[in-house]
């Protein structure tokens, strides 16, 4: 008899992914998954945006490492709650190590609660974890075919983020074209948001917090 493992994990993800979601629905709270590969500027774009953000909205974290607490601390050095799950080796978090960590923050008191997974553009995408809306960021030096090549995670996000923009201003040589990655990412998701930003500089981060901002809004029924 033939087992289908994957298809086994999947299903019983699925179930903790819809426990999650009809927690943050009862308590109105907005939940993002942030995914990238590693190093496109996840926990960076987290602190501008907690920093810029601090006095209107109240962001927690659960951040997503195959191990060290390194980005947690990070976060909390913004004051947020921060909540670190080390998947021990596994390249995504599933949905009931999300449910754990839900737990533990102070959902009561956030409007919103981050999830940055684990670098990785590719399993992540499979992997539901219960939130209202993926965000897939891209730095420059990555290379503008990523969409081509990683297609499932532009096909699933509501969000690009291109990060890093400040190199493409400072005149490197990364041979990133901005258009081209719009136009493949709207091809594979036509209503997709692309904000090109600089999580170093702050340009371009104002249409994403208007963004956050109306999101917020939606979630909490105003
Ligand atoms: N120039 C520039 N550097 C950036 C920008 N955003 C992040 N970085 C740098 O890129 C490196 C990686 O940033 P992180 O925020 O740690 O990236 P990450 O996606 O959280 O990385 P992992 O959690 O390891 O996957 C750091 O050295 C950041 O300072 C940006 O907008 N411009
Ligand atoms: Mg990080
Ligand atoms: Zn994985």
């Amino acid at each position: 008899m033939k087992v289908n493992i994957g298809k086994k994990i999947l299903l019983a993800n699925e179930e903790y992914a819809l426990k999650n979601k009809q927690l943050l629905a009862e308590k109105k709270k907005l939940c993002l998954n942030m995914i990238s590969s590693p190093g496109s500027g996840k926990t960076s774009i987290l602190y501008r945006t907690i920093c810029d953000l601090k006095d209107k909205i109240k962001i927690g974290v659960i951040e997503g490492d195959i191990q060290t607490d390194i980005d947690a601390e990070r976060i909390r050095a913004t004051k947020a709650p921060a909540i670190q799950v080390n998947t021990d080796g596994a390249c995504h978090l599933s949905a009931a190590q999300v449910n754990k960590a839900l737990e533990n923050l102070p959902i009561n008191e956030l409007d919103l609660v981050f999830i940055e997974n684990v670098g990785n553009l590719v399993c992540p995408s499979d992997f539901e974890l219960g939130e209202n809306a993926k965000v897939v960021v891209l730095s420059v030096a990555e290379g503008d075919d990523k969409p081509v090549k990683y297609p499932s995670i532009f096909a699933k996000s509501e969000v690009l983020l291109i990060n890093k923009i400040d190199f493409l201003s400072a005149g490197a040589q990364v041979n990133f074209d901005i258009e081209r990655v719009k136009i493949d990412a709207r091809k594979l998701n036509k209503d997709i948001k692309i904000f090109p930003i600089s999580a170093t500089t702050g340009e371009g981060m104002t249409d994403w917090y208007d963004w956050l901002i109306e999101s917020i809004n939606n979630s909490q029924g105003n």
